[in-house]
């Protein structure tokens, strides 16, 4: 027989145990493998029902819940484009995905309803439907009769299994294009690679909506018949609780600097666990140290983004380098090059991160120019990281090329939170940076310079950004200066006012 080639039959070959738990809540609600195939065809059949089909865009933005999980394999057996979004989002963000995107539908938690409702109205979408956390919501309602097979959809490897936005460094967010092949392959890289089996129970914590939570963290499950214990977000106390029956966790850099302030990390409380993963962001090297000191476990960093999957991982058996990022992962190559011109550099030297593999994205959505620029020629991806290649052939992020801030985990783009402060009445210009921060690894920051006479304070800048940006985009402090520095070319020089404030949160 030949083999699938859409994502969610090369999950569902592998669940050869049925009755074996997919997830367990934190309340204890167990939802097995059959839930999982029963519970997706039945939301496949509330969605084929609404029109949608093959190649639609299915927008949701909901908080996280068993049956949110079921919605994003639904999509995939009627051959949809799952769009996950942020929940803490705002209406204003969200109108620009839905009016890039098009859905078919939407569906968001029961509290957004009315708001989300009137805008797809505006926007000609089709329907906006409801999902609640506890099995409600109008689409749970349409879903709750339908039958619990569904012959799937026919879909190719490379046909569109999902869109994500990343916010760009300049211009508007892009949506980039996730093949059925680029999130099975890696799923089953990082299988392989980090020695995955059925008998492995994840502690998930992240959001999912996300390609860490939702792809990493998920899918890696699902190709493995394995578990996870399904939490609403990251709580140390619920961390603390579930550990012990489970054996893998998957975090940001953040969750690991809270559980080393926490006198509960310890050898006993680690010592049925066998894999913590970190990525997202820098897990700086004394985290890493202080966690092997404290448990015995030495952390495993890996490296990805939204349009790659995941590129580099520490190895399972060999060492496990703080502040490094591993190796690439099979099938998947990676080369550092001179950003200008694309030339690969020798080994240790310090340049642009370029990789190319089935884990890379089709493009972004609808902006063949956008995807282009940033492909070379051979077909490698530029990342827009900066790194370097060891001796020992470890991969090293050394910077980013890009201007972008990554606080706990979520990206921020300065030019987006600039645009808004310089749109504020009173604020002549503003510089957004990312300086340390112990809790996010890296703190928004704005940098503000006033109208002569402006009276402006930190507390009216946070209250005219307040409804406009989502809250993790939110400045911590902003601080205000007379003139920017800058250099001959009249750039404003963020290094500059990066090591200005480099102190502010310590
Ligand atoms: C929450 N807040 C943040 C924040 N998260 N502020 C800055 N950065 C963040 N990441 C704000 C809230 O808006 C709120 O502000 C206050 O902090 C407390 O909110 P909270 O909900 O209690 O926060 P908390 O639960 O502690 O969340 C922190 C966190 C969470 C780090 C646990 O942000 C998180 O789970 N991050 C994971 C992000 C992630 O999954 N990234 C993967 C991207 S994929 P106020 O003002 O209301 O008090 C990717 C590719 C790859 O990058 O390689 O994986
Ligand atoms: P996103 O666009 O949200 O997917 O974020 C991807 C970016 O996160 C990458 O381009 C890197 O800049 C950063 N990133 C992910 N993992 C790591 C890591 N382990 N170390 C350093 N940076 C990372």
């Amino acid at each position: 027989m030949s083999q699938p080639t859409d994502l969610f039959n090369r999950l569902a070959q592998h669940w050869t145990d049925r009755a074996k738990p997919f997830l367990t809540t934190l309340d204890g609600r167990i939802v097995t493998y059959q839930d999982v195939d029963e519970g997706s065809a039945r939301l496949a059949h509330a969605l084929a029902e609404a029109g949608v089909a093959p190649g639609d865009r299915v927008a949701v933005q909901t908080e996280k819940s068993p049956e949110a999980v079921l919605l994003f394999l639904a999509c995939l057996r009627v051959g949809a484009v799952y769009l996950p979004l942020n929940t803490a989002y705002t209406l204003s963000e969200i109108e620009y995905f839905l009016s890039d995107a098009e859905p078919t539908v939407v569906v968001v938690s029961p509290a957004k309803e009315a708001a989300t409702a009137e805008l797809c109205a505006r926007l000609g979408v089709k329907h906006c439907l409801t999902l609640g956390t506890n099995s409600d919501g109008s689409l749970m309602a349409r879903a709750d009769s339908k039958p619990s097979t569904f012959a799937g959809v026919p879909r190719a490897a490379d046909d569109i299994a999902a869109i994500l936005y990343t916010s760009g460094t300049t211009g508007r967010s892009k949506g980039a294009m996730l093949t059925h092949e680029n999130l099975a392959s890696n799923a089953q890289a990082l299988a392989e690679y980090w020695r995955y089996t059925s008998d492995d129970v994840l502690i998930h914590a992240l959001p999912i909506f996300h390609v860490h939570g939702l792809f990493t963290a998920t899918n890696i499950t699902l190709w493995c018949n394995a578990s996870m214990l399904f939490l609403a977000k990251f709580d140390a106390d619920d961390i603390f609780t579930v550990m012990p029956r489970a054996t893998t966790m998957m975090g940001v850099p953040t969750f690991y600097v809270r559980l080393i302030q926490d006198p509960r990390l310890n050898h006993e409380a680690t010592k049925h666990m066998r894999l913590f993963v970190s990525g997202s962001a820098p897990l700086l090297a004394e985290t890493h140290r202080t966690f092997t000191a404290r448990t015995g476990h030495a952390i495993l960093e890996r490296y990805g983004m939204t349009e790659t999957g995941m590129n580099t991982s520490n190895p399972y058996d060999g060492d496990r380098v703080p502040g490094a990022v591993g190796f690439p992962l099979p099938g998947i190559s990676l080369r550092v090059t001179e950003p200008e011109t694309g030339h690969e550099l020798p080994q240790g030297e310090i340049g642009m991160i370029e990789v190319k593999g089935p884990n890379v994205f089709k493009g972004y959505w609808r902006m063949p120019e956008k995807t282009a620029a940033e492909f070379r020629p051979d077909g490698y991806f530029i990342t827009g990281d900066l790194g370097r290649i060891d001796d020992n052939g470890y991969v090293h992020i050394v910077g980013r090329g890009k201007d972008l801030v990554i606080s706990g985990g979520y990206n921020v783009y300065p030019k987006e939170i600039e645009s808004e402060i310089d749109a504020i009445p009173g604020v002549l210009e503003s510089a957004v940076i990312g300086v340390p921060h112990p809790d996010f690894g890296e703190g928004v920051t704005a940098v503000v310079v006033l109208e002569n006479g402006a009276g402006l304070a930190e507390a009216d800048i946070v209250g005219a950004l307040k409804g406009r940006l989502a809250t993790f985009k939110m400045p911590k402090r902003v601080m205000f200066v007379d003139a920017f520095p800058r250099n001959t070319m009249g750039k404003v020089q963020k290094n500059i006012l990066r090591d200005t404030y480099g102190k502010l949160y310590s």
